[in-house]
């Protein structure tokens, strides 16, 4: 079951620059900061407000550290801009096996490793509305 909107992935050239963007424009402060070299990007989490599940919904910001990386490749060919949608559950393995079952292709064949030590598994966007769709585990549900 998907409980909430986990983040909005925005895909930035400058984090600091778009970090400063969402500061001075809505006073948004980062909530969290990390490399993560899997996924080839470097992030800020913007915490937007809390929910009823125990989970958060934040801003993404996504800078690439890498020329292979999907964010860069997006970059290249979209521009800045929202790059993936994010939807919480509490059991990741399970969600994504639920949604595959009706038909839609599921990027990872285990969940990998998000942001703040979650679970993530990607859909593709071409079976999702041309939608990347994120689905996301926290930690707190572990
Ligand atoms: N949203 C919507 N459509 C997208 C897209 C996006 N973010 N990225 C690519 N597409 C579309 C392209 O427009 C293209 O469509 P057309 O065929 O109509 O031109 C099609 O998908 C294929 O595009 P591509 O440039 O060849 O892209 P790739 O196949 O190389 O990669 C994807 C696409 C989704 C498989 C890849 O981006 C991926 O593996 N993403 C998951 C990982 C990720 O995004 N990590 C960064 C975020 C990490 C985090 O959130 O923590
Ligand atoms: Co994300």
């Amino acid at each position: 079951m998907i409980t909430r909107v986990d983040h909005i992935g925005i895909a930035c050239r400058d984090l600091a620059a778009s970090i400063a963007f969402y500061q001075r424009t809505y006073g948004f402060e980062v909530f969290h900061q990390e490399v993560n070299e899997q996924q080839g990007v470097r992030e800020a989490m913007l915490r937007i407000n809390g929910t009823d599940d125990g989970g958060a919904t934040y801003l993404q910001l996504l800078e690439p550290i890498r020329e292979d990386s999907p964010i860069a490749k997006f970059l290249e060919s979209h521009g800045e801009g929202v790059h993936h949608v994010a939807f919480g559950t509490a059991d990741v393995r399970a969600e994504t096996a639920a949604v595959t079952e009706t038909g839609v292709r599921a990027l990872y064949p285990e969940p990998r490793h998000g942001t703040f030590g979650s679970q993530i598994n990607f859909l593709h966007p071409k079976d999702c509305q041309g939608i990347l769709t994120e689905l996301v585990q926290s930690p707190v549900h572990e």
